[in-house]
């Protein structure tokens, strides 16, 4: 498609090992212009799907956050307005990139408030799945918790500690957190639990998944115990692991990580869909799902 050849967008990055940056931080210009009817019609199917799947499932910090940003049906929104917004309100910006980032690229745009968000959108044919986070995961998904200054010094603090991390030889402990909290984090609220991790709040299926399905484990989030924990990047999780409150996290944006690396350091892993003695379960999942996903042919 064009704007994809005139931006360089992911399909270029995907060419070959040869494709390099224009700029060394990977950021590219949006090209909101560029964005075809068609292109901004993806994104007002997937925004009026989810806005309504959301409905009593997002946690209030992501309804006020959605509430007060200019995002809407209509169009795919303009890095450049959400940003004025959201410097205003937790100095975050959004910036443009083509896709997939190096880790210490996004690190060291994350430890500084900028969100690196894919400008392109997923086409009509790959609505449920996708491989690279598009402008709809990261904009629709993302942004809005940005708006939260909890969540702005957590993810900040997610950039600084990722760059610490692999000098250390522990990135792999420290993006089981992320991807527990950040990406497919719950919450627990006045009514029950609630989604705010934005792999979940993306996704149609997998918001009702998280929340309605009895599949998956609902376990108590716990620092040490998620980053033994291997997590699936394919399917939706086995497990999810709730905050009692938003503001957990505060205390995780604080603390020194050096002293949990080393106590997990040489301590078996878990799989995704192990439940621990010592876990506060809240919901003890039935597994069908995974199951069924494991034996396609079964019984
Ligand atoms: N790049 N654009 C983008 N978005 C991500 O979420 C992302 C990335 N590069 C690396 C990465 N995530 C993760 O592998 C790190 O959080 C570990
Ligand atoms: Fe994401």
């Amino acid at each position: 498609m064009q704007r994809q050849l005139i931006d360089s967008g992911k399909h270029g990055l995907a060419a070959g090992a040869d494709a390099r940056p224009e700029r060394a931080d990977w950021t590219i210009d949006q090209g909101w212009a560029r964005y075809t009817a068609a292109e901004h019609a993806t994104w007002k199917t997937l925004y009026e799907r989810q806005t309504r799947l959301l409905l009593g499932r997002a946690c209030d910090e992501f309804v006020a956050g959605m509430r007060d940003l200019p995002i809407g049906a209509e169009q795919i929104p303009d890095f450049r307005r959400l940003s004025e917004v959201l410097m205003q309100r937790t100095g975050w910006q959004v910036v443009a990139v083509p896709g997939l980032v190096p880790d210490e690229v996004f690190f060291e745009h994350l430890a500084n408030r900028r969100f690196p968000s894919g400008n392109f959108i997923r086409k009509p044919h790959e609505l449920d799945y996708l491989e690279e986070p598009d402008v709809f995961h990261d904009v629709f998904g993302h942004v809005p918790m940005l708006m939260n200054p909890v969540i702005a010094d957590y993810i900040q603090a997610y950039g600084e500690g990722g760059l610490r991390a692999q000098r250390l030889g522990k990135l792999t402990q420290l993006a089981r957190v992320y991807w527990y909290t950040v990406e497919f984090g719950l919450v627990q609220q006045r009514d029950g639990l609630r989604i705010y991790g934005a792999g979940i709040a993306s996704s149609a299926t997998e918001s009702v998944f998280a929340l309605d399905d009895p599949s998956p484990n609902r376990i108590r989030f716990d620092l040490e115990r998620v980053m033994r924990t291997r997590y699936r990047i394919d399917d939706f999780q086995e497990s999810y692991f709730v905050l009692g409150s938003l503001d957990e996290l505060l205390e995780l944006a604080r603390i020194d990580f050096l002293p949990v690396y080393r106590r997990v350091e040489g301590q078996s892993e878990f799989e995704p869909g192990q439940v621990l003695d010592t876990d506060r379960v809240l919901t003890r999942g039935t597994g069908a799902y995974a199951a069924a996903r494991r034996a396609p042919q079964g019984h």
